[in-house]
């Protein structure tokens, strides 16, 4: 059981990710209607203005309020609870993010910040937008302080043992972040802040976007590695079988933190002032970054596989039958994984040089990150929601919301296949992305994308009702749902090794080896985007 004091801090991280998902959500469905040309936006109201707050809500503020919700549960339950300086070193994280979203939502609502989730100079938003932005950053210093000074006195008190693997994970996710944060602090302190607020007159964008890279794509393994440990340490338990592998489990994480930083170029193939072979460099160390995501499925598969055959299963696939199909915990993070099949396989395209410059700018490349971080990763968040919730509030996931969250959980997944099959096939056509218009006056090479564009908006309609679905279903579970004690899944190990290898718990050596690669990769680069600049850009405020 996770404590009073712990689990309540955790809840109002719930609540603050569920409000973002709300009115996100909302938004995302506006972008749809006005794309298809099924709405006109009130005239105080535009198109890249909803468009950013769908963006910031839901990839930057519902991921990392879940995240660190998440995380703490985990960390407390795997390690014990907080000391009182770790608890208020977290709430003194949580009140900063959460000023941080307030500034950065307000600033969007008053169209002041219509920049969209990238921030992409030179669009210019006001500085206190950036400000904002700073805030929850820094925010999620006070929260990595938390967890990882709790994991090292646990280590010091528990001197030979292996830590608990989910508190390792926790600590191997708050590494590659901290890492990767650099880039995007540097870019707003260094550059966007001195810049808005009118100190510099220009701005050198190639690097701003660098810098916004160096730390966007490891952003991406920031939403993903939660949805690992769940999948790794609470699905084996949830459908009664074993986790395959400890070590493996530990090293994909490892590998993350070496090489989802030096790859941001993947994102840049098209853009002028970096040197193919950078770019090169680039494209290889991307491809190895898939390497931890294929040991995950492996190891997924050989979970199920050895939970199926102890149950009974015979022949090659029997096991798969012995899945506990009916149980939301399962069901949710499950196609999260069927989705992320199709979806790794379209990262490898976009991540090909010459494939990327088929789909880049192009509303495919929307379609990926909707499979990517709006299903894999956020049904997996569902997942998570229907047990830890209760547990948190001393309450039981009962059959009847059982059910209901079965049908919120099909409802996302037939909403999110429309709607991002359409994104994928009508970009691959050209369809462009980050646009309000599409019908080009009707010129024929954008004839076929209105059909697509309805589509997205049916698949939208369902997810907000999806949506809604969740929000009444948890707040169901956090207050009304009856009282108990809701178990919180933490798997066993197949075959018990006491011993790790040493390695792995030297983060050190991880640490170093991470930042000579990302030295080799963008040491040059970046020394060429500063010596040889062209003049800078003056900000532009379009909307
Ligand atoms: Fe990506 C663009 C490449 C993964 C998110 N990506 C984006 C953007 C976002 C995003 C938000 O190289 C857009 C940014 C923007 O606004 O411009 N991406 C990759 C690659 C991977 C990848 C190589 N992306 C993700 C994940 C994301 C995410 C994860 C969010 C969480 N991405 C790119 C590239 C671009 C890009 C280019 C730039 C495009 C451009 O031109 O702008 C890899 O990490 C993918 C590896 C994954 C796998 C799949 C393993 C499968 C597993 C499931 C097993 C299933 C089981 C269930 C066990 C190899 C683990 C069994 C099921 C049964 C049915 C039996």
């Amino acid at each position: 059981m996770v404590n009073a004091l712990d689990a309540r801090l955790s809840m109002y991280h719930f609540y603050t990710a569920f409000a973002a998902l709300l009115i996100g959500g909302f938004f995302g469905l506006l972008q749809t209607l006005v794309r298809s040309e099924q709405l006109t936006l009130p005239v105080d109201l535009n198109y890249y203005q909803v468009l950013t707050a769908h963006g910031v809500l839901l990839a930057l503020v519902f991921t990392t309020f879940f995240i660190f919700g998440f995380m703490y549960a985990g960390v407390v339950k795997t390690t014990g609870e907080f000391a009182s300086h770790r608890r208020k070193a977290a709430w003194i994280g949580f009140v900063l993010m959460l000023i941080g979203t307030i500034m950065a939502t307000t600033l969007i609502l008053m169209n002041k910040a219509t920049v969209l989730y990238t921030f992409y100079a030179p669009l210019q938003a006001s500085p206190f937008f950036y400000i904002g932005l700073a805030f929850i950053i820094i925010g999620t210093y006070f929260a990595a302080y938390a967890i990882i000074s709790q994991y090292r006195s646990w280590r010091k008190e528990h001197k030979g043992e292996k830590s608990p693997l989910f508190t390792f994970m926790a600590v191997a996710t708050l590494v590659l972040w901290l890492i990767a944060t650099i880039g995007v602090v540097t870019a707003v302190t260094l550059q966007y802040i001195p810049w808005s607020f009118g100190w510099t007159e220009t701005i050198n964008v190639a690097l701003s976007r660098t810098l916004f890279w160096f730390f966007g794509h490891p952003l991406v393994y920031f939403w993903l590695l939660p949805a690992y440990m769940a999948w790794y340490v609470t699905v084996p338990k949830i459908i009664g079988g074993k986790i395959f592998s400890d070590s493996l489990a530990r090293l994909a994480f490892l590998l993350f933190i070496l090489f989802s930083i030096p790859v941001g170029f993947h994102h840049q193939l098209l853009e002028p002032g970096i040197s193919e072979v950078w770019k090169y460099v680039q494209v290889v160390l991307t491809f190895a970054v898939i390497i931890p995501s294929l040991m995950t499925a492996f190891a997924m598969f050989a979970s199920f596989e050895i939970a199926g055959r102890e149950k009974g299963a015979t022949g090659l696939l029997g096991w798969f039958k012995k899945l506990p199909w009916s149980d939301v915990r399962f069901l949710a993070p499950f196609i999260g994984m069927a989705f992320f099949i199709p979806a790794g396989a379209g990262g490898i395209i976009n991540a090909s040089h010459q494939m990327n410059q088929v789909v880049h700018n192009t509303i495919w490349v929307t379609g990926h990150f909707h499979i990517t971080i709006g299903a894999t990763v956020i049904l997996t968040f569902f997942g998570i929601s229907y047990w830890l919730i209760p547990h948190l509030k001393g309450r039981v996931l009962t059959k009847h919301i059982n059910n209901l969250g079965k049908y919120q959980i099909v409802l996302w997944t037939v909403g999110m296949f429309i709607m991002s099959a359409a994104m994928h096939f009508s970009g691959l056509s050209g369809n462009p992305r980050r646009t309000q218009i599409t019908s080009y006056n009707g010129h024929e090479a954008a004839a076929s994308w209105g059909s697509y564009e309805v589509a997205m908006s049916v698949g939208g309609t369902l997810l907000l009702f999806s949506i809604f679905l969740f929000i009444g279903l948890m707040i169901n579970l956090a207050f009304w749902a009856p009282k108990g004690s809701e178990e919180f899944p933490i798997g066993e190990e197949f075959e018990d090794t006491h011993q790790l290898p040493k390695l792995l718990e030297n983060w050190k050596v991880w640490i170093a080896i991470a930042i000579l690669l990302i030295l080799i990769a963008y040491t040059i680069p970046v020394i060429d985007l500063i010596q040889d600049a062209p003049p800078g850009s003056p900000g532009y405020q379009f909307w």
